[in-house]
């Protein structure tokens, strides 16, 4: 990965290498998260806190653990303006005593929590983005981009294996961690979503909750070969973001968390600027929509 992500560097004929490093820096601190996270139960890490976060959602110890790690692993480098994650309320300044830089990373630590005492796959999402010109003391303003204006977005996902999943705006790349080594290798190079699919994701437990459209939609799909599709279709709900559009990268899909009555007032479920933002970009990367 670290010869890939230099590789991929000359091609920016004005880099300056500060990217290359701070990539660097986000592959060591998801090493690490793996590290903790594949331990399971033998750190006595699995347990749910009495805090919640921003969202109002349970946070898990290892929510807590996972966004340290990320900011202690990042916050000296001098490559960042600022960190924005799920598990803050506000963004964190990098403290006086380091340099700062022209980016700015958003996070969500481990996704799909709620899934690791129970051993189902979870993950690290990420984004990057410049940070306006000249400010070294970013506002919450200045990380509400557009997802457009995103450098770099990823993934790591701990699953059966750790994998790392990156785009720069040049295609999706995925990389496999070997433990013995330390290092991720690239085993899935040019990852493009598969054109037919039967399957689809979603949490049907809300579907009385969806606007109408979605419910047909959904409806038509369950109706299958009587139905106006005229085919059979797959239904697959893990709970973790990752790994339902890890899956969708390798053997095609939809992923779907409609907008629903219950979650109206908030906008909808998932975060806009660390989990929406990057995974659109890696599926658009990979041929998807
Ligand atoms: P539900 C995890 O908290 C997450 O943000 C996504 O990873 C996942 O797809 C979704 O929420 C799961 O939501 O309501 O099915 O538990």
């Amino acid at each position: 990965l670290t010869q890939f992500i230099i590789e991929e560097q000359r091609r920016f004929s004005g880099a300056t290498g500060e990217f290359t490093l701070l990539l660097n820096d986000v592959v060591t601190a998801c090493k690490k998260i793996a590290n903790q996270v594949n331990k399971g139960a033998l750190l006595g890490t699995m347990g749910s806190l009495a805090s919640e976060n921003v969202q109002g959602e349970v946070q898990k110890e290892l929510d807590v653990i996972t966004n340290d790690i990320f900011i202690s692993s990042l916050e000296w480098s001098g490559h960042l303006a600022g960190m924005a994650s799920e598990e803050m309320e506000a963004p964190y300044d990098i403290p006086g005593h380091y340099p700062t830089g022209k980016y700015l990373i958003l996070f969500d630590p481990l996704d799909g929590s709620s899934n690791v005492n129970i051993n189902i796959s979870v993950g690290t999402i990420f984004s990057i983005l410049r940070a306006p010109e000249g400010v070294t003391q970013p506002k919450v303003d200045d990380f509400l981009q557009p997802g457009t204006r995103q450098v770099c977005a990823g993934y790591a996902l701990y699953g059966s294996s750790t994998m790392f999943v990156l785009t720069t705006g040049h295609g999706v790349n995925g990389f496999t961690l070997d433990r013995e080594v330390g290092e991720f290798y690239l085993t899935h190079p040019n990852m493009t979503i598969p054109e037919d699919t039967h399957e689809f994701a979603v949490n049907t437990s809300n579907q009385r909750h969806w606007e109408a459209p979605v419910q047909r939609y959904v409806e038509e799909c369950l109706q299958g070969k009587e139905g106006p599709r005229s085919r059979d279709f797959n239904m697959r709900w893990v709970a973790s973001m990752v790994a339902e559009v890890h899956r969708i990268l390798i053997r095609g899909g939809l992923f779907m968390y409609p907008l629903d009555s219950k979650l109206k007032d908030q906008g909808g479920k998932l975060r806009l600027l660390y989990e929406a933002n990057p995974m659109s970009f890696i599926v658009e990367q990979a041929g998807g929509a």
